[in-house]
């Protein structure tokens, strides 16, 4: 008999898989996911994919300045945004998280705009590319300091907590983060306040090129978790369905009020570590491909494929329709005037500073 249920073992030794690499469920319960939204989650993983190659595209044509891709880590971040509930919980992602946030429906207009610094980013072109942010789906701006978002991701959620919203946060954030003394202040303090947020590690074993054996003497980054009071989980990261059941686990715990969890999500990352990086120098081709051979995109079409729910047809008729729509959208912004010079001025603070007006008087003469 096969359990509908699974409550996932902390600290458990072996990281948590759902699916072979031939695509065969493994676990000892029914996934009861429904087919729509199983093909949905390949097909966000997809779109984040050639998304991740299109912005490459972008940025070696001089379109976009900046590029932190985020290939390998799909199956991570599209699995949180299914765990959550979209327009409910608050998310404080990362760089490297345009998978989570197209998954949770910003629209790829909104998204493109954003990483070209275009007039029609919602966020008037004044963030840094890889630095998604969201209203409506309520997407936390970060900064680039690495795991700023952190304490204000566990703030928010304190909040949510001492309003009895039952609202959750989720921050992810990469393995480099967890050194920061931002990451341990604000963990610490979730465990020690029982905050509603769900902390997840997409560790890919490496800050830019520092190799995860020289970040922590820890075995790994769940085991931490233990120290600050919450549930830590181990995951393989290139499984999208033990990715979303354990996320989903923990943010329901979290609903529910029992507290925090740390998830570590083991990635990899498939791309240098940004456009201002060259991985050559520290991995090799052979390295590379074979983390390729445990691609997070090939296990979940395969699985589909088992199910008779995919096929190359399927394949090729939605990369040629989302390829599509990205030059689409790309034409618009081609198309869209040029952000005013006077955005860089205005609300700064909700009524302009003396200063700040004599600086755009100077700027704009
Ligand atoms: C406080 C701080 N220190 C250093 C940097 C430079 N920096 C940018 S990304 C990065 C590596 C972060 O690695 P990790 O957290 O593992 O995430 P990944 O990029 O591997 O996904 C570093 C050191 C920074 N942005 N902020």
């Amino acid at each position: 008999m096969i359990a509908d249920k699974q409550n996932f073992s902390p600290f458990n030794e072996e990281p948590i898989s759902l699916i072979s690499q031939a695509g065969e469920w493994t676990a000892p319960f029914a996934c009861d996911l429904k087919d729509e939204q199983l093909k949905t989650m390949y097909q966000q993983m997809l779109a984040a994919r050639l998304m991740d190659e299109r912005f490459i595209k972008l940025q070696r044509s001089g379109k976009m300045s900046f590029v932190a891709p985020h290939s390998g880590h799909e199956a991570a971040q599209i699995a949180a945004a299914h765990a959550v509930r979209v327009g409910t919980d608050w998310l404080f992602p990362y760089y490297r998280d345009y998978g989570m946030t197209y998954a949770l429906g910003e629209p790829l207009i909104e998204i493109f705009a954003q990483v070209t610094g275009s007039r029609l980013d919602t966020a008037k072109a004044r963030q840094m590319p890889m630095h998604p942010s969201s209203k409506e789906l309520n997407i936390f701006t970060g900064a680039s300091a690495i795991a700023s978002h952190i304490p204000p991701a566990v703030g928010a959620a304190i909040s949510m907590k001492i309003r009895e919203t039952g609202q959750v946060v989720l921050t992810s954030f990469g393995d480099g983060a967890t050194s920061e003394g931002d990451f341990h202040a604000a963990i610490n303090y979730a465990g020690a306040q029982g905050a509603p947020v769900v902390f997840l590690c997409e560790n890919n074993r490496l800050a830019i090129s520092v190799d995860f054996n020289k970040q922590t003497g820890a075995e790994n980054i769940a085991i931490k978790a233990k120290a600050y009071g919450m549930p830590g989980y181990l995951v393989d990261g290139m499984d999208v369905l033990a990715c979303y059941y354990v996320l989903q686990e923990c943010v329901e715990n979290a609903r529910a009020g029992l507290g925090p969890s740390l998830v570590e999500a083991q990635v990899q990352r498939f791309g240098a570590h940004s456009s201002a990086d060259d991985d050559s120098i520290y991995r090799s081709k052979e390295e590379l491909e074979q983390m390729r051979q445990r691609d997070p995109l090939l296990r979940m079409r395969r699985f589909l494929e088992n199910q008779g729910l995919w096929s190359e047809r399927d394949e090729n008729l939605f990369k040629k329709e989302i390829l599509g729509e990205f030059q689409a959208i790309i034409d618009t912004l081609a198309e869209a005037e040029k952000v005013p010079l006077e955005w860089m001025f205005d609300d700064v603070y909700a009524e302009m500073l003396p200063h700040i007006a004599e600086q755009k008087k100077d700027f704009l003469g």
